[in-house]
């Protein structure tokens, strides 16, 4: 794969791996345990130039998407929670106000989130829309002065309770109407905003998911996303699409650290006389995971360059995030068979990073929407809802 990348892109993805060497790898089975999120590292991220990686101006690193990819594999290296967070950050919150908001709002956000020292969450799944945010009950009505009030929740949001800002999606019009969903920089001190830590979970136990409530939140007319292309669903799904696109590279980092596991596990763990890695079948199950893994950067790298070319449809999207994820959590969960009745124990990362997927797996759609994105694609027809027409 070395030969794929120039110079100036291995030096940014050495630059994440050591800080992953040395900030994170010590200390992640202990997060993990705990279910602590290091809110101490987000400076040293910002530091580090991965947050709005992939952003240009107003204080954003402007690397490109290849370089943003690289950064992420090397992150989710560590763990999927925290490569989670520089996504959350980046591609949507950041991204959201980048792409969709006013001059006023890129100047107040985005240089202080590139540094980390202001944290953005995104807003969209509710506690009763998950896969269908067109069915969102999270309402934002206009009152005759101009302010919005928006009423209603928000569930699964990553680190929403220690949030300084918070892009809430709302319904402006007809609940079941895509068309009427607009986006809100909603700042996370207003009143009626609050936000609870959900606990506990099995996954992505470094990081921090809640649910938000927005009681009676009044803001004022400049806090919408104003731009045309915020209108509708599209609005988020052009922030999904960045953050599906960061997870198409971020697995691959996960099944690479769970492989190397495995490889060195082999090395001196001894059984019937001999090292693992002298048997066939622990041999043969490397190999495996080997073409696997450079399968999945293969096609990450492919789709990496289009996006800094010629641009990427959310099918390629779809179909890097749906593949990549699922080899990944694949790799994870063998290389944990692998390391025997020591692969459940947190010394070792293959059952963290198995259990870390399957939030991935989930999260920024899940394996059936982009199957069912596919399936639109390659049929023509839409078979989202059981009542068909979609
Ligand atoms: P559909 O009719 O297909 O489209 C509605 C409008 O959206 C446009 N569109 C897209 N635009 C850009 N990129 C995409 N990938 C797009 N997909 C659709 C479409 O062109 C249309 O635009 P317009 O202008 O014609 O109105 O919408 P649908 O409701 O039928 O969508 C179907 C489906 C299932 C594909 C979609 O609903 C979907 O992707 N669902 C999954 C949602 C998802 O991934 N949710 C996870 C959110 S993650 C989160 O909230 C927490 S953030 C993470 C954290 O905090 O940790």
């Amino acid at each position: 794969m070395d030969s794929l990348f120039s110079v100036e892109e291995k030096s940014i993805a050495l630059k994440v791996r050591s800080f992953v060497d040395r900030e994170i790898r010590p200390n992640i089975a202990q997060w993990y345990n705990d279910a602590h999120f290091p809110r101490e590292i987000i400076p040293e991220l910002g530091k580090l130039g991965v947050l709005g990686m992939h952003l240009k101006g107003f204080d954003c690193p402007g690397r490109s998407a290849v370089e943003y990819g690289l950064a992420a594999q090397e992150l989710e290296a560590g763990d999927s929670g925290l490569r989670t967070f520089v996504s959350v950050q980046g591609s949507l919150a950041m991204s959201a106000i980048h792409k969709h908001g006013s001059l006023d709002q890129r100047l107040e956000w985005l240089p202080k989130m590139a540094k980390g020292e202001a944290i953005g969450c995104f807003g969209l799944t509710e506690p009763t829309a998950g896969s269908d945010p067109a069915s969102m009950r999270t309402v934002a009505k206009q009152e005759a002065g101009g302010d919005w009030v928006i009423n209603g929740s928000k569930r699964w949001i990553g680190l929403a309770n220690i949030a300084d800002v918070a892009i809430i999606w709302a319904q402006t019009g007809e609940i079941g109407d895509g068309r009427g969903v607009r986006g809100f920089v909603v700042p996370t001190n207003t009143p009626g905003f609050s936000a609870e830590v959900i606990e506990p979970k099995l996954s992505m136990r470094a990081s921090i998911q809640c649910e938000i409530h927005l009681d009676n939140v009044r803001l004022p007319s400049t806090a919408m996303l104003p731009l045309d292309s915020a209108v509708g669903l599209r609005g988020p799904f052009s922030c999904l699409n960045e953050a599906r696109y960061g997870i198409i590279w971020g697995v691959m980092g996960a099944a690479r650290d769970s492989f190397n596991a495995a490889l060195e596990y082999g090395n001196y763990r001894t059984q019937f006389g001999t090292s693992l890695n002298h048997f066939q079948l622990h041999q043969a199950k490397l190999a495996d995971m080997a073409v696997a893994i450079n399968k999945g950067y293969h096609l990450a790298h492919h789709i990496g360059r289009k996006k800094d070319t010629t641009g990427i449809t959310p099918e390629m999207i779809s179909t890097g995030k749906l593949d990549n994820t699922r080899v990944a959590i694949g790799i994870a969960r063998d290389a944990r068979a692998m390391l025997g009745g020591n692969g459940i124990s947190l010394d070792y990362s293959p059952l963290r990073h198995a259990n870390n997927l399957e939030s991935v797996r989930t999260y920024e759609g899940t394996d059936e929407v982009h199957q069912l994105t596919l399936g639109r694609f390659i049929t023509g027809v839409g078979a989202f809802s059981a009542a068909g027409g979609n």
